[in-house]
């Protein structure tokens, strides 16, 4: 009998291995910090950060399923580059992620951060938003989720911009690559959005002197920030010091250094911090379940299998 061996960090598991058993009839499903089992007998592996043990033993194992699009938790498992590594991304994940940059743009866009501050005041006052196509808007990071980003914010007619590590083309965006293209895009972001994996080469690569490019005397008075990618890509800090010094106008954080954000974090209650809780886009549990079977199906057939991770990339 062929086994799955789960691990979910923070995630109701029992839910997977519903899905996973009802999909997988044939096959037993056990959960590694509740289960006993042989590691020998292990094929497949289905993790959100695993513990440092997790995959001591599994000699077997074919296929590794990350339930998540960052698989910055699993480079530290020197054995898994002998391993293919899946990234498990529904489609839906990319609809979450835009649900929230798009609420996260048009909030700073209508000027909700300022129109709150003076609903507080009981103060009446008439802004006039200036047109989206009159907005720059910087992506760092043209992947999956980027890519289809870019394009739907280019539909809504701001001005889009787009960085990556290889050059892209797609349609009506401007893209760049390499850290001349990173500068000349940074200066023109009004709003730049993170969308960037963790990886040697993108670790703390939003921090002072990116920020410090940002446009000062656009029609905002000064650039946004939300970030949705991975918090190591920036350093917490040198937000912080971009909006006390007004580099920064406001900032949109779903990603941090340290997750959870420490309660004593100054990060909490700045008035120009938009604060979530690594939500932005979650991997449904059903669907992920369905993409999982589908690539356990083609292991087995000795087919293709699609969204290998690049160990040496990390990403
Ligand atoms: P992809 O791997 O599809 O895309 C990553 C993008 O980043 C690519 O365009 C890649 O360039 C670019 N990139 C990587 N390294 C560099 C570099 N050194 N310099 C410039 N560009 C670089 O990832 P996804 O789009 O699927 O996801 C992006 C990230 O979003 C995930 O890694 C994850 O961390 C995060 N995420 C966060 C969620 C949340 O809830 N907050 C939910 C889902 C994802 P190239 O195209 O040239 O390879
Ligand atoms: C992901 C995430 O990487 O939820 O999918 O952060």
């Amino acid at each position: 009998m062929k086994s799955v061996l789960i691990s979910l960090f923070n995630k109701d598991e029992s839910i997977w291995v519903k899905y996973l058993e009802n999909y997988l009839p044939d096959y037993k499903v056990y959960r590694a910090e509740v289960d006993a089992y042989d590691p020998e007998m292990i094929d497949y592996a289905v993790v959100w950060k695993p513990k440092e043990h997790f995959f001591y033993g599994l000699r077997n194992l074919k296929v590794v399923f990350n339930t998540g699009a960052g698989v910055d938790n699993l480079m530290k498992f020197s054995q898994l580059s002998e391993v293919p590594i899946i990234r498990i991304v529904p489609e839906d994940l990319k609809d979450s992620m835009l649900q929230y940059i798009l609420f996260s743009v048009l909030y700073y866009h209508r000027n909700m951060h300022v129109l709150e501050e003076a609903q507080k005041r009981r103060k009446w006052i008439t802004l006039q938003e200036p047109k989206a196509e009159d907005i720059n808007i910087g992506i760092l990071g043209l992947g999956f989720i980027g890519s289809e980003i870019a394009s739907f914010l280019e539909t809504m007619k701001y001005n889009v911009l787009g960085w990556s590590r290889t050059k892209k083309v797609i349609k009506g965006i401007t893209t760049f690559s390499g850290k001349t293209g990173l500068k000349n895009m940074v200066k023109k972001s009004d709003i730049l959005i993170s969308l960037l994996p963790l990886t040697q080469e993108t670790k703390g690569l939003v921090n002072r002197d990116l920020l410090e490019d940002l446009p000062k005397n656009n029609s905002f008075k000064g650039a946004f920030f939300i970030s949705c990618g991975r918090g190591g890509v920036q350093k917490d800090d040198d937000i912080l010091w971009a909006l006390n010094k007004g580099v920064l106008n406001g900032a949109t954080l779903d990603v941090f250094q340290n997750e959870p954000l420490p309660k004593k974090s100054p990060l909490w209650s700045h008035q120009r911090i938009r604060i979530t809780p690594h939500l932005a886009a979650l991997n449904n549990p059903k669907d992920s379940c369905e993409l999982i079977v589908e690539q356990i199906m083609k292991v087995e057939k000795g087919e293709k299998l699609n969204n290998i991770v690049d160990f040496t990339k990390g990403y």
